[in-house]
């Protein structure tokens, strides 16, 4: 299988993650590609059509996409339990957290980055930035008993999507007033997992 992917991408740091600590890293070539929606890549988009990464291109079906349809084939591959039946509905859930919030997180780097400065909206900017406010303040308030459990992929999720907040939005200092998520964050960030896929470029 080769995985479609790019250093710094956070959503291919959940499916890396997940081979990691499902040990499937060997059946899987990374392949690096570079694509934003104005520099549309080729390879991607003949396995995406909508564009994005990770894909994960596979020998006897068709691609898989987004993250979340690889992150749970994969885990069906290994059976490695990172969506428990007794609480798949909350792993979900966390997991869609986790994502929406990174998917905002994107929004405001492209907003900078793929935009010139006349087009740029920072009232927009600062509806996305609300949005991961709202995120992580209920998951610091309703979901730390989950993270203290035995880990699942809302863990993974969860541990991307703060990483790359302090990747990119390092200033906006998501820890103020959060604590527990913080000292679960420090924790989760010393694994082996984590730490062999800390963002590269
Ligand atoms: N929901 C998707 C989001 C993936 C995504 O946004 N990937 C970014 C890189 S971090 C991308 O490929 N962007 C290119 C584009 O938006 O055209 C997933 O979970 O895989």
């Amino acid at each position: 299988m080769k995985l479609l992917s790019s250093g710094t991408s956070p959503f291919v740091r959940k499916v890396l993650i997940t081979l990691h600590e499902t040990n499937q890293l060997g059946d899987v070539e990374i392949v690096p590609v570079s694509t934003t929606p104005f520099a549309v890549n080729a390879t991607v988009t003949a396995a995406n059509p909508i564009g994005k990464i990770p894909a994960l291109i596979r020998e006897d079906g068709p691609a898989l996409y987004d993250s979340r349809v690889i992150c749970r084939f994969l885990d069906h591959r290994a059976k490695a339990g990172l969506y428990p039946e007794n609480r798949v509905w909350d792993v979900l859930t966390l997991e869609a957290t986790a994502d929406g919030l990174l998917e905002a997180a994107l929004l405001m780097v492209y907003e900078a980055r793929l935009r010139d400065e006349e087009q740029r909206s920072p009232d927009w900017v600062e509806a996305q930035w609300d949005k991961i406010d709202r995120a992580l303040t209920a998951v610091n308030s309703l979901w730390m008993s989950h993270l203290h459990g035995r880990m699942d992929m809302g863990h993974i999720a969860m541990g991307a999507a703060l990483s790359y907040l302090d990747l990119r939005h390092d200033a906006r200092n998501w820890r103020a007033g959060r604590d527990a998520l913080a000292a679960w964050h420090k924790s989760f960030a010393e694994r082996p997992s984590m730490l062999a896929t800390a963002p590269q470029g």
